[in-house]
């Protein structure tokens, strides 16, 4: 047996998990778990990335103390698209901006006026969403900092780059910036000289299952673990980590990754560029071994997380029983719809988009539970439904995976709008797609049908029919899309 530990950094919390892997065995235990708290600073919105950090040394002394001290590697993985920019000196240059901020507002239309938006898609395959790392440079463009930096480092690349020392840009989240191509899987060196942006500032390129150097001096002193330990280059895009994760026997399913976002797609082997595909806003992000993560984002329990924290966090497990019981598709919203990407007043927003779209407009917190729900699956259906017809892909299983698995009720909702059957689990999908891709690279484990087989045959997983026919989910669909 070996120990893995897996840094996790979700929007709404990071964790540090253990993944025990030996032959033919897999076992995963959370050694910390820390909330992950942005902070709003007259500028905008930031990460507090010295917490985390700070998360991610308590989570690795306890990691360690679970293991006698030691680890036979690390891996990390967080959300996409951010980054800290590092000066000449190699120092952090400020808070990393979070992609909730709204600094990208109005300037996708600037940067269309350069490339325009199919040529954008053609080149890079990915959705169009404020927050591409793109359109973050191209709005931070006469700032001080980036005339300054030196070197710009994805959110788990920085932390990785903090633990050994050795800067890298990880592939999988490189995708996520739109300055990848994704058919030659490097950089898209036209897209990028015709917006001006110097590629120099990234380091180079670095793959799943590439050493990333071994945890400094310092770092074990701080965190009392036995060295050398060396850090692995996992899928460090939460999501690509995730999809590793999904238990699925053959091609022929859908995923949907829910926690704060719901990412629902298919993966495939080569990217869909067409003109429709971009209609569709549908993106093609880079997973392991050369597949494709074809998917759209859909704002997930955000909507969620956000009206709990207004109505002053109450029991969810109360609230989502009473939901229950209220009839199913009262009011639905969209929930793929930009506009609810900023925090605040979410109760207000998802009541305000029922009355503006005629219907009922839900006035407590179970009937907006409800509502949200509803909404989600009926996001989750349209994404599956379209993401089949647009890549030619037919599924007959839907897997759901990450901490909404927890949400029975949910679950049971996206299997009766997909009108297919859901696997849900693993809740740690991310933690553990970032174990697998360790363990293999010590040779623990084969390719990533031997993983899914593994995952299968040693995690909890649910199965949910679809109940009754569609038809109450198509006529749904078809309030929000006749508005
Ligand atoms: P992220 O990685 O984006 O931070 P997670 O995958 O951890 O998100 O999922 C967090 C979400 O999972 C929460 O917003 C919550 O809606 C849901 N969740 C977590 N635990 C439970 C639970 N016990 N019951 C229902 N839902 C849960
Ligand atoms: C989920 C996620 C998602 C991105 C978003 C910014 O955590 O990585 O895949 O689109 O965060």
């Amino acid at each position: 047996m070996k120990a893995f530990a897996a840094v996790d950094l979700g929007a709404s919390s990071g964790r540090v998990m253990v993944g025990r892997v030996g032959a033919g065995s897999l076992e995963l235990t959370e050694a910390h778990r820390f909330p992950n708290r942005p902070v709003r600073v007259p500028e905008g919105l930031r990460w507090d990335v010295l917490a985390l950090y700070g998360g991610v040394l308590d989570g690795l002394r306890a990691a360690g103390a679970r293991c006698g001290g030691r680890l036979d590697s690390v891996g990390i993985d967080s959300w996409a698209v951010d980054y800290g920019l590092l000066d000449a000196d190699g120092t952090l240059l400020g808070n990393p901006v979070h992609y909730r901020d709204a600094r990208t507002e109005g300037v996708a239309e600037k940067v269309w006026a350069t490339l325009p938006a199919a040529e954008l898609y053609a080149a890079t395959g990915l959705q169009y969403a404020p927050f591409n790392t793109l359109y973050q440079l191209a709005a931070a463009r006469e700032s001080t900092q980036l005339a300054y930096a030196k070197r710009l480092l994805l959110i788990p690349d920085l932390l990785t780059y903090w633990l050994t020392g050795e800067p890298g840009t990880e592939l999988t989240n490189a995708s996520t910036t739109q300055l990848i191509d994704p058919r030659t899987r490097d950089w898209a060196y036209g897209v990028a000289a015709r917006l001006d942006i110097d590629l120099e500032l990234f380091a180079p390129l670095r793959q799943p299952g590439d050493p990333a150097g071994l945890l400094r001096e310092r770092v074990l002193e701080e965190t009392g673990l036995t060295g050398p330990v060396p850090v692995t280059t996992v899928g460090s895009h939460d999501t690509a980590s995730a999809v590793a994760a999904v238990p699925a026997a053959g091609e022929r399913f859908a995923y949907i990754c829910t926690g704060t976002w719901s990412l629902a797609g298919l993966e495939l082997d080569a990217p869909v560029l067409t003109e429709a595909s971009r209609a569709a806003n549908f993106t093609n992000e880079l997973g392991l071994d050369g597949t494709v993560r074809y998917l759209r984002n859909i704002m997930g329990l955000w909507l969620l997380q956000e009206c709990l924290r207004e109505w002053g966090e109450p029991d969810l497990g109360e609230l989502l029983r009473a939901a229950g019981e209220l009839p199913a598709l009262r009011s639905v919203v969209d929930a793929g719809d930009a506009a609810f990407l900023a925090p605040g007043r979410m109760p207000e927003r998802i009541a305000e988009a029922c009355r503006e779209s005629g219907q009922p407009v839900p006035d407590t917190p179970a009937g907006i539970t409800r509502c949200i729900l509803d909404s989600l699956a009926l996001a989750h259906r349209r994404a599956v439904t379209e993401a089949q017809e647009l890549a030619d892909h037919p599924v007959d299983v839907v897997h759901v995976v990450g901490g909404g698995t927890r949400n029975a009720l949910l679950c049971q909702l996206t299997a009766d709008a997909c009108g297919l059957p859901v696997v849900a689990g693993p809740a740690e999908a991310a933690a553990l797609g970032n174990v697998l891709v360790q363990a293999r690279a010590q040779g623990l484990v084969g390719d990533r049908v031997a993983m899914r087989r593994l995952l299968t045959r040693t995690q909890p997983l649910e199965r949910y029919e679809p109940r009754g026919d569609t038809a109450a989910w198509r006529a749904a669909q078809a309030r929000l899309t006749t508005r």
